[in-house]
C-alpha cells in the first residue's frame, strides 16, 4: 500500500483552490448534517475539514472511532464552514489504524485531564494542541541554543553517561551493576567538558543527566537534560555573557517563530534585556539583612531566602562571586580574595537555571580542593592526568533546559515540559 501524502495539512491553504492532494492524520471529529458527512483531520502541521462523498467513502468513516489514522485523496474547494479558509472534497479515502475507545485521555482537551494521566499516555497527549505547541517551542528552543553555540565556535560532544567513579564527588549518583564491576550514571559531564578543553578549546553538549534526589518539587527531576559548555582562554564572567546571549537569542527566536504555539499557550515571549543584572553574594546577604533575614556571611542561600531575592529582582539575573566553601572542588577561588569564587548561579526570579565559573588548572590546586572538602584525590588521577597535558585556563557553566523551558512557557512544573520525566515516583512509561 502505497503510504505518501503529497502535502501537510499546514501546507494547504484558500488560494490550494482546485488542486488534487493526499493528505493523512487523525480523525478529530466527524459530524452529519443532513445527507453531507465532514471530518476534521488533523497532521502535526494543522488540521482541515474534509467532505465525505461517495456511499462507499461514507459507510466506511461512519463508525469511525476519533484519533483513527485515515488518508485521504481529494481535491481543494471553498467552504461555507467559518472554523476553516478551504476543505477538501474527498475522492478516496483509506483508513489506516484504528484508535480503540475509550481512550485514556480526551486530546482534543475538552476534558481536562490531570498530569498524571497525561504523562502516562504521553503520546496521545501530543495532540493537544497545548502539549505540541509545548514540545514545538522546545525543539525550536535546542535549534537556537545550538546555532548560536556553533557561531560561537563551540564544538558539540557527547561525553558518556556510564562512568567508573563518582564526576562531581557528593552523595547523588545513581549506581548500576557493570557485568562484575560497580558504575554509575553520569550526574554532569563536568570532568569530560573540562578534559576536552585541552584538544578541542570549546565543547558544548546537550544531554540528559542524572540525580539520585529525592525531591519532590516542580523544578527537579531524576533525569534531566543539561546544556554544558566549556571554553578555554575564557573567565568566569565572559562565559556568563556567553550564558546570557544564548538565553536572549532563544526568547528572540520563540518571539519570531513560534506565534502560533504562543497563541495556543496564551504566552508573550519576547526578548529579554540585556546584561542582566549581576549581583553578588555578599549584596544578596546585605539585601536579605534589610527584609529582616539575617544570614552569616557563608551561608548557603535556601529556597526560601532565594523566594525572597526573587520577590526584589524578577527576571533574569546573575548571583556571582559565591564563598569558595560554598562550591565544588573544581571552582577557582578569586584573585583578590582566595575566600570568595569566580562562580555565578544565572536566576530566573526564584529558579536557579544556571551554575558556572572558572575551573582551577593547576591540579595541585585541585588535590588540595580534593582533600578539603572530603574527597580522594587518588580516585580522580584518571581526571588529573590531563591537566600535565597544557591544561589551558578554562570556565564553564551547565544550564537546566527544562527549567529554561518552564520559564519560556510559563508552566511551573517541569513535567509538563519533559516528554517522559523521570522523578522519584515516575519510572513509566
Ligand atoms: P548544577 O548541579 O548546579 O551544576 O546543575 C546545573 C543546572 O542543571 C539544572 N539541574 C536540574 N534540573 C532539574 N532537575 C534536577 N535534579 C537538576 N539538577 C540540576 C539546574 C542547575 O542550575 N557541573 C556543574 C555545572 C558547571 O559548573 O559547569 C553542575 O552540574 O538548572
Amino acid at each position: 500500500m502505497d503510504l505518501k501524502r503529497t502535502h501537510n495539512i499546514g501546507m494547504l491553504n484558500a488560494s490550494s483552490k482546485g488542486q488534487k492532494v493526499i493528505v493523512g492524520g487523525w480523525v478529530e471529529d466527524l459530524r452529519e448534517l443532513g445527507k453531507l458527512t465532514f471530518l476534521t483531520v488533523r497532521d502535526v502541521t494543522g488540521v482541515a475539514q474534509i467532505v465525505v462523498v461517495g456511499e462507499d467513502n461514507i459507510k466506511q468513516v461512519k463508525d469511525l472511532n476519533r484519533q483513527s489514522v485515515i488518508r485521504i485523496t481529494g481535491t481543494v474547494q471553498d467552504t461555507k464552514s467559518r472554523d476553516f479558509t478551504f476543505e477538501i472534497k474527498s475522492e478516496k479515502i483509506e483508513i489506516l489504524s484504528r484508535a480503540v475507545h475509550p481512550l485514556p485521555i480526551d486530546p482534543i482537551g475538552r476534558l481536562e485531564s490531570n498530569i498524571d494521566n497525561r504523562l502516562n499516555a504521553r503520546a496521545l497527549d501530543l495532540r493537544n494542541q497545548r502539549t505540541l505547541s509545548i514540545f514545538k517551542i522546545r525543539h525550536h528552543a535546542l535549534q537556537s541554543i545550538r546555532k548560536t553555540l556553533v557561531d560561537l565556535g563551540f564544538i558539540e560532544v557527547n561525553t558518556p553517561k556510564i562512568i567508573g567513579s563518582a564526576s562531581e564527588g557528593g552523595a547523588n549518583l545513581f549506581s548500576l551493576k557493570y557485568f562484575d564491576k560497580q558504575a554509575y550514571l553520569a550526574q554532569s559531564p563536568q570532568l569530560y567538558k573540562e578534559q576536552l578543553t585541552v584538544g578541542l578549546e570549546r565543547v558544548f553538549e546537550i544531554a540528559s543527566f542524572y540525580r539520585a534526589e529525592k525531591s519532590h518539587t516542580v523544578r527537579h527531576l531524576t533525569e534531566f537534560t543539561s546544556v554544558d559548555i566549556e571554553a578555554d582562554f575564557m573567565d568566569y564572567l565572559d562565559v556568563a555573557e556567553v550564558l546570557e546571549t544564548i538565553v536572549a537569542n532563544v526568547f528572540e527566536h520563540i518571539e519570531k517563530n513560534c506565534e502560533t504555539e504562543q497563541k495556543i499557550l496564551e504566552i508573550d515571549v519576547k526578548r529579554p534585556k540585556t546584561p542582566f543584572e549581576r549581583i553578588t553574594y555578599k549584596q544578596a546577604i546585605e539585601e536579605l539583612g534589610r527584609e529582616g533575614i539575617s544570614l552569616e556571611y557563608g551561608d548557603d542561600l535556601l529556597d526560601s531566602h532565594l523566594r525572597k531575592l526573587g520577590e526584589i529582582h524578577s527576571g533574569f539575573y546573575f548571583l556571582i562571586d559565591w564563598p569558595m566553601k560554598l562550591k565544588p572542588f573544581y571552582i577557582h577561588e578569586k584573585d583578590d580574595d582566595p575566600l570568595l569564587s569566580k562562580s555565578f548561579d544565572l536566576q530566573y526570579g526564584y529558579l536557579e537555571l544556571s551554575s558556572g565559573g572558572r575551573r582551577l588548572h593547576d591540579p595541585n590546586k585541585i588535590r588540595a580542593r580534593l582533600t578539603e572538602q572530603g574527597l580522594d584525590p587518588s580516585q580522580f588521577e584518571d581526571h588529573l592526568r590531563a591537566f600535565d597535558w597544557g591544561m589551558p585556563p578554562h570556565s564553564g557553566w551547565g544550564l537546566g533546559l527544562d527549567r529554561l523551558m518552564s520559564v519560556l512557557t510559563r508552566i511551573d512544573n517541569v513535567r509538563e515540559v519533559v516528554l517522559y520525566p523521570r522523578d522519584p515516583e515516575r519510572l513509566f512509561p
